[in-house]
């Protein structure tokens, strides 16, 4: 079976939004018989597309499987560059270490990694980063921004508000932005996001911009490390969401954001970036690598940087920590 046709056939389904389109004329359009579309048909419906034969009038698509397949996703895009390379696995160590060997290939701005499940997901610092089969989002993204080197780790910040965006647009919920790469939900964290860099002495060759999110899991699909301290989607809307028009979402806002940011800095952003913010305003303690400091989190600067005032009056320019906050 020829799976280029059985994907644009599925394409070609998803754009006929739920009408029929008659056998004939599918086999027209694909310059192959009738039976050839009906055998391509059946392939889709074993797959997990929904797709019913209405009599005289052809084809409808009624369901598309919860799958996060390129053939399912690029469909629903909204994006210039952002998806329109996609490469799908069901299982992986980490979508990062993919989008590196990728990157180094020399693939286009924009392209995108997903993965059902990840058997060694990462976070920052080597921890670990909890990924289900089927259940999440786990993708990475590479960016080719024409940006100096230091303007690579707003980047995470720019992807956080694209991720709270494309949530709160999807499912109506309203995250939060714990600085600098936390996305939390009612306190708990519902997605994480990991800026990586790849550079040389011209600058930076790719950013590989990695997320995960909760989306349909369970209490007990989480760990026990992480069962106190994580939510999904589904945990606090009470029904399961589309991981599709997650994606979908998620590409079209990085998109935009990525492009601002390029043209107009941070500063552009910033606004947006405050008003999802639970950090600014409140008493947190930050552990660095080196030392901890707590004091009030007044403000980001338009580097993104968190500006944390000390008892003692001091102000310390934080680039990156982990935050816990206080009150
Ligand atoms: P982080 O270092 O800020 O957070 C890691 C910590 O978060 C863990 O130590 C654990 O306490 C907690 N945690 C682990 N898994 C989960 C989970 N599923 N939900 C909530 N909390 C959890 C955050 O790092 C960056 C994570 C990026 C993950 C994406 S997935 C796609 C890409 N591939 C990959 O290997 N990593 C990125």
């Amino acid at each position: 079976m020829n799976t280029t046709v059985t994907n644009k056939l599925a394409e070609r389904l998803m754009e006929a939004a739920g009408e029929p389109v008659s056998g004939q004329q599918l086999a027209d359009e694909f310059g192959i018989s009738r039976t050839s579309i009906w055998k391509h048909i059946k392939d889709l419906q074993e797959k997990g597309y929904e797709i019913s034969s209405v009599k005289k009038k052809g084809y409808a698509l009624t369901g598309i499987p919860d799958s996060l397949e390129a053939s399912t996703i690029q469909p629903l895009l909204k994006t210039a560059r952002y998806g329109k390379t996609m490469e799908y696995v069901s299982s992986c160590e980490s979508t990062q270490i993919i989008a590196h060997q990728l990157a180094q290939q020399g693939v286009p701005d924009g392209t995108t990694v997903l993965a059902e499940e990840q058997t060694a997901g990462r976070g920052r610092m080597a921890r670990k980063w909890d990924s289900v089969h089927g259940k999440g989002i786990w993708m990475s993204v590479i960016l080719r921004p024409d940006v100096p080197i230091q303007r690579a780790p707003q980047f995470t910040l720019i992807a956080a508000v694209a991720v709270v965006r494309a949530i709160e647009e999807v499912t109506g919920l309203n995250a939060d932005i714990k600085w600098p790469n936390d996305i939390l939900l009612n306190g708990k964290k519902c997605t994480g996001i990991l800026t990586e860099l790849q550079s040389d002495a011209d600058g930076i060759q790719a950013l590989i911009i990695g997320i995960g999110l909760n989306a349909n899991q369970g209490p007990a699909d989480f760990s026990e490390e992480v069962k106190g301290i994580a939510t999904s989607l589904k945990m606090e809307k009470g029904n399961s969401v589309s991981r599709q028009e997650l994606v979908r979402a998620i590409l079209y806002y990085l998109e935009q954001y990525s492009a601002i940011y390029i043209e107009e800095g941070f500063g552009a952003l910033k606004l947006m970036w405050e008003g999802y913010s639970t950090t600014i305003g409140r008493t947190v303690r930050a552990r660095m690598a080196k030392e901890t400091i707590e004091g009030v989190a007044e403000s980001i600067t338009d580097e993104g940087v968190l500006q944390i005032r000390t008892k003692d009056g001091k102000l310390h320019g934080i680039y990156s920590a982990d935050i816990e906050i206080k009150k």
